[in-house]
């Protein structure tokens, strides 16, 4: 359908006027837990692209505006990055080689959550994700239908493939090699796939606003259909107004078992650091007999973050945080920040 007459078109979205509300109030200092945070805003993105897309979301929050603006900007930063293999276009293709994308968004003020779910030929997925929240009641959309939902939205609909991912996908195939999704779960040992950089970002705004949005295509050689940890409240991203924030990267078929973020959220809540809660996080999924490569990226509501990983001997995990002191890029070693 043509956006220009869609039914939604003339809608004031409902979503919108919560998202209004919360600021409204903020604005008019009715908000309790939403305190503006002692030592400012800060914004806080996985991995080496971090620093760049914490440039993008960084001046809205010196201006005072919301972390969901924030949010989906530094993400829509990485997504557009032609050269990125792990996130948006251009890169990951499935078993059949095509690119397919996962989002998700979650605003801490209202606890709401939009997210997609293998979505293909539109680019900037978290902002598709921004929509299902939004402007509708739904939690999650997926598949061609994440695309007909992106197109009532007036989101263009475009080729995901460019010379990198076709080049990539033909030389795969011509290994006439099974994908590694079809072998034995990495329990006790194993070959680990392929898999990293996925984009989250955490924010707090100077209004006291929590939000958290990650986005990703995925895993190399993923079986068409598979949807993966990054879509998912608690297992890719979580959020909680009242503590703080999580992000997982990694290997998301394992992690997503674990609702690591979710437990990392809730461990903050009990008390324990940023990078306590992460670490804890990831020992659980160790301690199963997992053998996966993956990282937990916390921020709790006072600005204090951390992080754990399992694996990545050899990727350079870390994550930016961008803050009224400056912008910072903290390795995470394999025994954490
Ligand atoms: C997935 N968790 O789809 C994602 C991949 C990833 O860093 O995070 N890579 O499994």
């Amino acid at each position: 359908m043509n956006p220009e007459n869609s039914p939604q078109k003339n809608l004031v979205s409902r979503r919108s006027l919560i998202i209004g509300a919360a600021a409204a109030s903020i604005a008019a200092g009715n908000a309790t837990v939403r305190a503006a945070p002692a030592n400012g805003p800060v914004i806080v993105t996985s991995w080496e692209f971090g620093p760049g897309a914490n440039d993008q979301g960084w001046p809205i929050l010196a201006d005072g505006g919301l972390a969901i603006d924030a949010v989906e900007k530094a993400i829509n930063y990485v997504e557009l990055l032609p050269d990125e293999f792990w996130v948006g276009y251009g890169g990951v293709y499935n078993e059949v080689g095509e690119t397919t994308l996962d989002a998700m968004m979650m605003w801490g003020p209202t606890h709401d959550v939009g997210a997609v779910g293998c979505l293909k030929r539109v680019k900037r997925a978290v902002s598709v994700a921004r929509k299902v929240m939004e402007e509708t009641q739904h939690t999650l959309i997926v598949g061609d239908d994440a695309t007909r939902f992106a197109a009532r939205m007036g989101f263009q609909e475009t080729s995901l493939s460019n010379e990198t991912s076709i080049k990539a996908w033909e030389e795969w195939q011509a290994k006439n090699e099974p994908s590694d999704a079809w072998d034995p779960e990495p329990i006790g040992g194993g070959e680990k796939p392929d898999g990293h950089d996925t984009v989250g970002t955490m924010v707090v705004d100077v209004h006291g606003n929590v939000c958290v949005g990650c986005s990703t295509n995925g895993r190399l050689h993923k079986i068409p259909g598979r949807v993966g940890d990054s879509p998912i409240a608690g297992a890719g991203a979580y959020c909680d107004n009242d503590v703080g924030a999580a992000i997982a990267t990694g290997n998301g078929d394992v992690m997503m078992r674990f609702l690591p973020t979710y437990h990392t959220v809730e461990l903050m809540r009990a008390g324990a650091s940023p990078e306590e809660a992460a670490r804890a996080a990831i020992d659980r999924i160790l301690a199963k007999g997992y053998h996966f490569d993956g990282g937990i990226i916390a921020l709790a509501k006072d600005g204090r973050h951390g992080a754990a990983k399992a694996g990545w001997a050899d990727e350079n995990f870390g994550y930016a945080v961008r803050n009224q002191a400056g912008s910072e890029y903290i390795p995470v070693g394999a025994n954490g920040t």
